[in-house]
């Protein structure tokens, strides 16, 4: 028999990634699409091409209905549950907090309580697409045991679902694991995420199609992975014989600045940046008046976290999960994507 997946988020950078790696492994994957009035399932067309209602079942959804979740737990009664939806995007969750929370927050307790309601608590494996966003500006490097402060309605309302999680894991014994990741990055992010953003932006200038990118803080520090390494500990986590909480990051931490730096290296081009504030700029080193990276204020925070850097003990030893694709052959790989994806563009 083959295991069943149900995948929440099937749609999004991770939930197709996760789509490839778990077909790989032989099982059933059923995923929850949104209804949208555009299409939505870009990242997971090709896979349904090849795979549409053999081994990948794709059925309407939403996190914040609760009928249609129980609906479709006690319809499909999967092995393993990876809730990996959300409104993911930390400056939007400032802009729509209210459903931020019902999506992020509710979302998760309304599929804990369907299984928990369907008699399935010991049945299904369920993950919890936890974030190092929990950790707002807290120490230096963070950690399992590292207290939680979160600077945004997002990551407010992921820090409800990681203790929801832990809270049916021992109400009801229920196999239920937070993976808290740290930010994981790729071909699929995306768009308006910084790394994409900056990669699809140094595409373009690239190939003459634009002049410059506008951007942010230049100032925080992320500990930037690769999701599919992040993909694969998720399978790891709900694998291992106990659940748990596992933190899922690189150990390294970079600037926003650093990761525009690297990203037009790719491009042999060396950045120098002048001026403070608003009014700084990025430009060419060999000349001086090519100005390529702009900031403007409406791409800041209310609050920002500063400095994220995780500590990745926990995983290496328990689950023998380590990144493997580091910050440079990542960024690369993503330059690459969007040149070639550019070029077929006719925007
Ligand atoms: P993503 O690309 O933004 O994907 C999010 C997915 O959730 C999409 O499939 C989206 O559907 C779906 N979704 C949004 N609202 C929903 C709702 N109300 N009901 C059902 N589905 C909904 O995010 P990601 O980068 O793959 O991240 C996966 C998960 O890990 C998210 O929960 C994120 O918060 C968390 N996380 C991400 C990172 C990271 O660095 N990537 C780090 C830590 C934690 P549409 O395609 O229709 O929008
Ligand atoms: O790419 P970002 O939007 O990612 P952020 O806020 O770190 O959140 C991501 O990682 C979390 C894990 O820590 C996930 F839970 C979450 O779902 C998401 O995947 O921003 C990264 C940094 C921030 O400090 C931001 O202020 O880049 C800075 N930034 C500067 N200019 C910008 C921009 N971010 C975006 N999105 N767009 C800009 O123009």
């Amino acid at each position: 028999m083959k295991k069943k997946a149900l995948i929440f988020g099937v749609t999004g950078q991770d939930g197709s990634l996760l789509t490839r790696l778990l077909l790989k492994k032989n099982y059933e994957v059923h995923g929850v699409k949104r209804r949208s009035s555009s299409f939505n399932t870009g990242r997971i067309d090709d896979i349904f091409k090849k795979e549409g209602n053999k081994t990948f079942f794709l059925h309407f959804g939403d996190l914040t209905d609760a009928l249609n979740i129980q609906a479709l737990i006690a319809k499909i009664k999967p092995n393993e549950i990876y809730n990996l939806g959300a409104q993911s995007h930390v400056k939007v969750s400032f802009d729509t907090p209210e459903y931020t929370a019902n999506a992020d927050a509710i979302g998760t307790l309304r599929i804990l309580e369907s299984i928990r309601a369907a008699g399935l608590s010991k049945k299904i494996k369920f993950y919890q697409a936890s974030t190092s966003e929990m950790f707002g500006n807290s120490k230096k490097s963070q950690n399992e045991n590292t207290p939680f402060h979160p600077e945004s309605p997002y990551g407010t309302a992921k820090l409800f679902s990681y203790w929801i999680t832990r809270n049916y894991r021992s109400a009801y014994g229920m196999f239920a694991s937070n993976g808290i990741l740290f930010n994981h990055e790729g071909e699929y992010r995306g768009e308006t995420f910084l790394t994409r953003k900056v990669t699809i932006g140094v595409a373009r200038i690239f190939l003459r199609k634009s002049k410059y990118i506008t951007l942010g803080n230049l100032n925080a520090k992320r500990d930037w992975g690769d999701a599919q390494d992040y993909v694969e500990g998720m399978y790891k986590i709900l694998q291992h014989k106990n659940s748990g909480d596992f933190v899922l990051a690189t150990g390294k931490t970079y600037s926003v600045r650093q990761f525009i730096e690297n990203a037009f290296d790719c491009i042999n081009i060396k950045i120098k940046w002048r001026g403070k504030g608003l009014n700084e700029v990025g430009y060419d080193s060999k000349n001086t008046k090519r100005v390529l990276v702009k900031i403007d204020k409406k791409y800041f925070r209310p609050n920002e976290v500063n400095h994220l850097l995780g500590s990745y003990r926990k995983a290496k030893k328990i689950l023998k999960w380590e990144p493997k694709i580091t910050f440079k052959k990542m960024i690369k790989k993503m330059v690459l994507n969007d040149i070639n994806l550019q070029k077929k563009s006719n925007l």
